[in-house]
């Protein structure tokens, strides 16, 4: 049967991930440095600091009450990752510039709740943890990435139970008391935020201080009534975390980069052992260098309705869009990128946006060649790609 099979990728053109091809559309905005991380997987990688954590996180929601899943697909439909939590349909999480589309109906999960729904009415247990890769257009800095970890936690509690224990908020709390939120440089200050989320009411986030910010940790609240429901236990109270597993990491090992959880170097794995908490050492501290571009946007970029002022189909552009292009030029080259000017010109109403980006190797000292290569390859594609008009 070997010869009907198709050596030609089918048409329409699509995309190939994970052995299947998927058809793109005018949704599809998933560069090759995103595709090419899905295989990496570093949760299941053994003595990886993020697989060392998501078995210390384990140990402490244990099986049988709880079940794990840690190798669920990244490929996502729409509807697993929004709508089944309940986002309405122009929340912003669901725009191209916050998430990788790999067409109209398929994502990149965002989170691991885009299994939530699926796993409440499959489970054999009350609870679960799913711990998976994520992906988000988002910020560039020392604590954020555009592939991370996430653990989503969930569990089912009768209403008895609940009462026993002093209500849903006492439950959440001693719960929430068993995630590691101790760094290596003790004592750490923790704090609790109140939060929303569509899926889940009443929502907190957990923060601890480090490095002098307030750092996120996770997520966490009662999930809407839906999800028993659907699950055919409507008398049940449902709750649910979702961490983020490289920012417990960093703080367990002190971790000072997110970018190191990605580094193949020796110097860095071999720094780790299964099972065993240590302190990272940093076997590196290259200098930092600074570089400021200004750029006007083209008129129709900055008006709210791109199509009336003309633009050929130019979308506003995004913050994430500086990120998607700095992160698609320099890689890891790029330890943060900051919005440091915005300015509208009060005549013409065209916009001016600064950005300093700090590049900065892991690996080695980078020269001033390859640095001032990078900068003119970011300008270059701001002015071919998004019509910009660099201010010198
Ligand atoms: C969520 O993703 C919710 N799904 C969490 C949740 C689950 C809420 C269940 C209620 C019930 P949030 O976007 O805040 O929430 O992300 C959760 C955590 O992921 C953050 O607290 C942070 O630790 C981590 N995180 C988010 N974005 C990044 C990023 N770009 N890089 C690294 N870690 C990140
Ligand atoms: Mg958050």
């Amino acid at each position: 049967w070997r010869k009907y099979s198709t050596k030609e990728p089918p048409s329409p053109p699509t995309i190939r991930l994970e052995g299947r091809h998927y058809p793109i559309d005018e949704w599809t905005n998933l560069p090759s440095h995103i595709s090419s991380a899905l295989p990496r997987k570093l949760h299941l990688q053994p003595s990886h600091p993020l697989s060392i954590t998501r078995r210390l996180i384990e140990s402490r929601f244990p099986e049988p009450a709880y079940q794990y899943h840690n190798d669920l697909s990244p490929i996502v439909t729409v509807h697993q990752n929004f709508d089944s939590l309940g986002f309405p349909i122009d929340h912003p999480g669901r725009s191209r510039t916050d998430t990788y589309y790999i067409n109209k109906d398929t994502v990149l999960r965002t989170h691991t709740s885009a299994h939530q729904a699926d796993t409440f009415r499959t489970g054999k247990s009350d609870g679960f943890l799913i711990s998976a890769d994520v992906y988000r257009r988002d910020a560039i800095d020392r604590s954020h990435y555009p592939v991370f970890h996430q653990m989503e936690g969930a569990r089912m509690w009768s209403r008895g139970e609940c009462e026993a224990k002093g209500g849903v908020a006492a439950v959440i709390r001693e719960e929430m008391d068993r995630m590691p939120k101790h760094g290596i440089d003790e004592p750490l200050r923790v704090r609790w935020v109140e939060a929303y989320f569509p899926f889940t009411s009443p929502s907190w986030e957990l923060e601890v201080y480090w490095q002098g910010n307030w750092l996120e940790l996770l997520g966490c609240g009662v999930v809407q009534q839906s999800l028993p429901k659907n699950a055919g236990v409507p008398d049940k109270i449902g709750w649910a975390f979702g961490v983020g597993l490289e920012r417990v990491a960093m703080l367990l090992f002190g971790i000072p980069d997110i970018r190191l959880f990605w580094s193949l170097d020796k110097r860095f794995l071999q720094q780790f052992k299964e099972g065993r908490i240590s302190r990272f050492v940093p076997f590196s501290k290259y200098p930092p260098c600074y570089k400021d571009i200004a750029f006007w946007l083209p008129s129709s970029s900055n008006s709210t309705n791109a199509a009336a002022a003309g633009g050929a189909g130019r979308v506003p552009f995004h913050e994430n869009d500086m990120m998607e292009i700095v992160r698609n030029v320099a890689g890891d080259l790029a330890e943060d990128v900051k919005l440091i000017d915005e300015f509208t010109h009060p005549k013409t109403g065209r916009k001016s946006l600064c950005f300093r980006i700090n590049y900065r190797s892991l690996e080695r000292t980078l020269t001033n060649d390859e640095v001032n290569s990078l900068q003119q390859m970011v300008k270059n594609v701001l002015v071919e790609e998004f019509g910009a008009e660099v201010r010198e």
